[in-house]
């Protein structure tokens, strides 16, 4: 490694050592530890425009253990993300700012998931791996891989304990996404201590057996390392991949390295002032980046935009040779389109007959997915009941990349935060369904849906205690208000084929709400 790389990789560690001790508080643990590992992915590995951070075709990377959230700021600082001040890094975890606690999407450029609830960033990390592979599939023609990006995810020993994780990874291996590649911040510590008190299983057996590559790397501050990790994912066309990165949590602090204290306190003046004297940073300085490092990331950039040029020029090229292929590219990623079903006779029109509201939810969604292609999703194994199945599609799965129906598997937190990953991808719009009573497996997720402000949609079927014979496990009771006391979530619970359709043009031509549909087993009349 250069010394200019290595001026860089500490540059992050004492630009989010000084950031978290300023704020009295915060987790310096992870990006003292992981520094050399997002120096090198947004140096060599991803392609990246921090002047167009919205780029359909840039490798996506998302922190999964959001509190390491200077990591981040620290990278998106440096490489001139949103105009990102040192001015905004002083204002770590202060009300309104734009480097908050955790990192949060939407509201600070260039970050690509809201994270923070351990083990949801890998979930939303696979989910935008599915949709990367659908709308490669799509929107690929032979010489024009418009899409042919790839997912990266870091995440540590607690995002690794979730079973979230598990749900996703299994669903990830099943599927061979192998455009995503897992970094796992292997320390051995978290809060409480080692991680030999609750967490002594074999992580590289676990991925093995989900059907992922798994690739050591002895020591995460190596450079050559880390590449040849990273080279050795993209060269596998089969599975995803895990790489396992030994790290030292509060590297370069003598006193806090390797210790659970390094995991979620600042460092103290005293540490402080240690580490930067041991990374031969003067300790009387503070947020200091010096004019070299500032110019390495710049060249950095400016290689960047020369991959970003040679893919608009693709691109360009690419739109007039298949102008059907463009004008579908513009109606999947146009928002607004979905708001002329309010105008669709079709769509409302209905058989005076009563019918369970689940029932009447199939047919629209159906008429809805031949309009919009970019409509797709499924259930957690339940679309028989949930009456979620495309008519008009087959199945997605390794094999058919094209296919709009989703089988999630048993797996309700997952498939929501899949869901929320193929929502913040773009270019799609996502459903996902199961029991209403399992709403109580969702509601994480939901709870992130609607933090970030995206239009996932829920179906939810089985709505009440009329369900009857199941017993109390499959009675929903509380969940109806559960679900209303969720902040900018929007539930309806419809009585009949008009409240349905009204709900369901509601949910596809929303732009920053979630939207539940909570639907009878029973018919209903028409009224
Ligand atoms: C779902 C969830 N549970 C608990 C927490 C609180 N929490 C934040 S970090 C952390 C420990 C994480 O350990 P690790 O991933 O090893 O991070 P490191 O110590 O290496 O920074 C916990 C329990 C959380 N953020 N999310």
């Amino acid at each position: 490694m250069s010394d200019l790389d290595l001026r860089s990789i500490n540059t992050i560690r004492v630009l989010s050592a000084d950031a978290i001790q300023k704020a009295k508080s915060g987790h310096p643990g992870l990006p003292l530890g992981c520094a050399a590992i997002g120096y090198e992915l947004f140096k060599e590995h991803m392609n990246h425009n921090p002047k167009d951070p919205a780029w359909a075709n840039r490798d996506r990377f998302i922190l999964s253990g959001g509190h390491g959230s200077m990591l981040l700021y620290s990278l998106l600082h440096l490489y001139g993300y949103g105009n990102l001040s040192i001015e905004d890094l002083k204002q770590f975890r202060q009300f309104g700012s734009l480097t908050p606690g955790h990192p949060e999407y939407g509201h600070t450029v260039g970050v690509e998931a809201t994270t923070g609830p351990l083990g949801a960033g890998m979930g939303m990390a696979v989910g935008m791996a599915i949709a990367q592979s659908h709308m490669a599939e799509v929107f690929n023609k032979d010489g024009y891989n418009i899409i042919d990006h790839y997912i990266y995810v870091l995440g540590g020993d607690g995002c690794m304990m979730e079973g979230i994780s598990s749900e996703a990874f299994s669903l990830a291996g099943t599927l061979g996404l192998d455009r995503l590649i897992v970094f796992y911040d292997s320390n051995n510590i978290s809060i409480e201590g080692s991680t030999d008190l609750a967490f002594t299983e074999d992580v590289a057996k676990r991925f093995e057996a989900f059907g992922f590559q798994v690739i050591e790397v002895a020591d995460g501050n190596d450079l050559d390392l880390i590449d040849k990790a990273v080279a050795e994912a993209k060269a596998d066309k089969e599975r995803p991949s895990l790489i396992i990165c030994k790290t030292k949590i509060g590297f370069g602090c003598p006193k806090k390295e390797g210790t659970a204290s390094a995991h979620g306190e600042p460092l103290g003046d005293e540490n402080l002032a240690e580490l930067k004297t041991n990374l031969g940073f003067n300790p009387d300085e503070f947020f200091h980046v010096d004019e070299e490092v500032y110019d390495n990331f710049k060249d950095i950039v400016k290689k960047k935009e020369a991959v970003y040029d040679e893919w608009q020029k693709l691109f360009a090229e690419y739109c007039e040779k298949y102008p059907d292929m463009k004008k579908k590219w513009d109606e999947y990623h146009d928002t607004d389109r979905f708001k002329d079903i309010f105008d669709d006779e079709d769509f409302f029109s209905y058989e005076d007959k009563p019918e369970a509201t689940r029932n009447v939810s199939g047919k629209l969604l159906n008429k809805l997915a031949a309009k919009y292609e970019n409509i797709l999703g499924g259930s957690a194994d339940l679309a028989p009941s949930n009456k979620t199945k495309l008519s008009c599609s087959d199945d997605y799965s390794k094999n058919n990349r094209g296919g709009r129906n989703f089988h999630f598997g048993v797996r309700e937190i997952a498939m929501t935060a899949i869901g929320n990953g193929m929502m913040l991808y773009g270019g799609l719009k996502a459903y996902v369904a199961t029991f209403f009573v399992f709403s109580d497996y969702v509601k994480p997720m939901a709870r992130l849906s609607a933090i970030m402000q995206i239009p996932l949609t829920f179906v939810f079927t089985h709505d009440s205690i009329g369900v009857g014979e199941d017993g109390p496990t499959h009675e929903p009771v509380e969940q109806l208000a559960m679900l209303r006391a969720l902040p900018g979530f929007v539930v309806f619970r419809p009585a009949d084929y008009t409240e349905t359709a009204v709900a369901w043009a509601y949910a596809i031509s929303s732009k920053n709400t979630p939207t539940a549909l909570v639907l009878t087993r029973q018919n209903l009349p028409q009224l």
